[in-house]
């Protein structure tokens, strides 16, 4: 799944499916769609308000899903992640960290790495829905590193969750209020 949402295909257009927070009217969805158009790479951006996805059509030669989260902060929404930890061993060293985290930022859809040399832990933030848990666990193997997955940690999300939830609550206020401000 992760694989397919994000092909690392060189040789042709790819297409990934964000989970965008923030949007509360028609208006945004246009705001989204034009700040991801701008992103050079881009070749086309979807967004639809009910579900809150965005889908983007790029040239993963030029672009990544990294561009696409900073472009939709910039224009004033968020791009939901998912936040997963691992144990590595030896991760005390340096260099394994700097493996870890180059095996890590090479896989589609990784947003952030940061190492706790002291605790053993790497933690990784990635775009919702399109990093499977697995496939990161894989890149590290893969970089020859012995690594288990780490209990869930929930807080990125819960943070974007309440600005969210926060701004549609103030836009239902306005839209509640307009009637009685229309009557005075
Ligand atoms: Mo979105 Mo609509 O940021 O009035 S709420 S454009």
């Amino acid at each position: 799944m992760a694989e397919l949402a994000e092909q690392e295909d060189r040789n042709g257009p790819a297409e990934v499916q964000l989970d965008i927070a923030g949007m509360t009217c028609a208006s945004c969805v246009h705001h989204v769609e034009k700040a991801l158009e701008k992103v050079p790479g881009v070749d086309g951006a979807d967004v639809n308000l009910a579900l809150e996805k965005a889908r983007v059509t790029f040239d993963p030669a030029v672009v990544g899903t990294t561009d696409f989260v900073r472009a939709v902060s910039q224009a004033g929404y968020q791009v939901r992640m998912d936040s997963v930890s691992f144990a590595v061993e030896g991760l005390e060293e340096a260099p394994v960290r700097d493996r870890a985290e180059r095996a890590l930022k090479a896989v589609s859809g990784v947003i952030r790495v940061k190492s706790n040399a002291a605790k053993g832990t790497l933690s990784v933030e990635t775009a919702r829905g399109v990093t499977e848990r697995g496939v990161l666990l894989a890149a590290l193997q893969g970089a020859g590193l012995s690594a288990t997955l780490n209990s869930d940690d929930g807080a990125v999300d819960a943070r974007l969750q309440e600005a969210h939830q926060a701004k549609v609550r103030l836009a239902v206020s306005i839209f509640f209020t307009l009637p009685l401000w229309a009557a005075m």
